[in-house]
């Protein structure tokens, strides 16, 4: 075999470690370092095709490989100098189609996988835990969509309204865990929020999300709502003077 031949391949493979460790000298055989992933919307709800994946803290300008879980296709990102992405990601055959679990991974180019972010996709349109706001109200108020009764003091945010059921605006004293006049009078008192606008701190009371027919997010409406929503908990019956709701 004429000398010149074999040397060809030796010299490749050369060049090639050497561009390899010029380029990436720190990541050969080790995996980059990882970062944090969003999803957004998060939870995501049912029928939902498309998703905004973001990430952060992971290595400047660094393909990525995300995969979502039992869900098609893969897609591929690339890291700017600090480190973070954002991608649009679209469901092949549609939205998503199943209440459950689901987890976004991104991985290096060799399969290293570098950050892992849980989602749930949800059925905003049910009312799971049966307290008589849907899912995607509760999403909306922050309240937990799948406990309807407060059970600790954990259960009661700072201004005193419970964090599980939306209807129990005043979770305190004789009206914690029911739905009464109390209940009512956070609409005015301490201060008056009827007839503005949602605030981080006065979203809670928007039970009836958004304006609908009026000029601001706090309204009638959602004062309506709590003093005549019914509850799958009492049997379908009306909330406000209702026996308290029991865990
Ligand atoms: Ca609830
Ligand atoms: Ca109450
Ligand atoms: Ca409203």
């Amino acid at each position: 075999m004429p000398r010149s031949t074999a040397t060809i391949p030796i010299l490749a493979l050369l060049l090639t470690v050497a561009l390899a460790a010029l380029g990436e000298s720190v990541s050969i055989g080790a995996p980059q370092p990882g970062g944090q992933l969003t999803v957004s919307p998060d939870p995501v709800p049912l029928g939902t095709d498309t998703l905004v994946i973001s990430g952060s803290g992971f290595a400047a300008n660094k393909y990525v490989v995300i995969t979502v879980s039992g869900a098609l296709p893969g897609a591929e990102a690339t890291t700017n100098g600090s480190g973070a992405f954002q991608i649009t990601w679209t469901r092949w055959g549609g939205g998503f189609n199943g209440v459950g679990d689901h987890w976004v991974t991104a991985s290096d180019s060799r399969g290293n996988q570098l950050a892992v972010k849980h989602f749930q996709v949800v059925d905003g349109d049910s009312d799971g835990d049966g307290d008589g706001f849907l899912t995607s109200v509760e999403y909306y108020l922050g309240t937990n969509a799948s406990k309807a009764c407060a059970t600790s003091a954990g259960d009661i945010d700072s201004s005193g309204s419970s964090r599980v059921w939306p209807g129990d605006l005043y979770a305190a004293g004789a009206s914690y865990n029911t739905v009464d006049i109390q209940d009512l009078i956070r609409f005015v008192a301490p201060d008056r929020l009827l007839d503005t606008n949602v605030s981080a701190t006065s979203r809670r009371l928007d039970v009836e999300p958004g304006k609908g027919a009026f000029a601001t997010d706090i309204n009638i409406q959602d004062l309506a709502t709590v003093s005549t929503f019914s509850a799958p908990m009492f049997g379908g019956a009306r909330a406000f003077d209702h026996a308290p709701c029991s865990p």
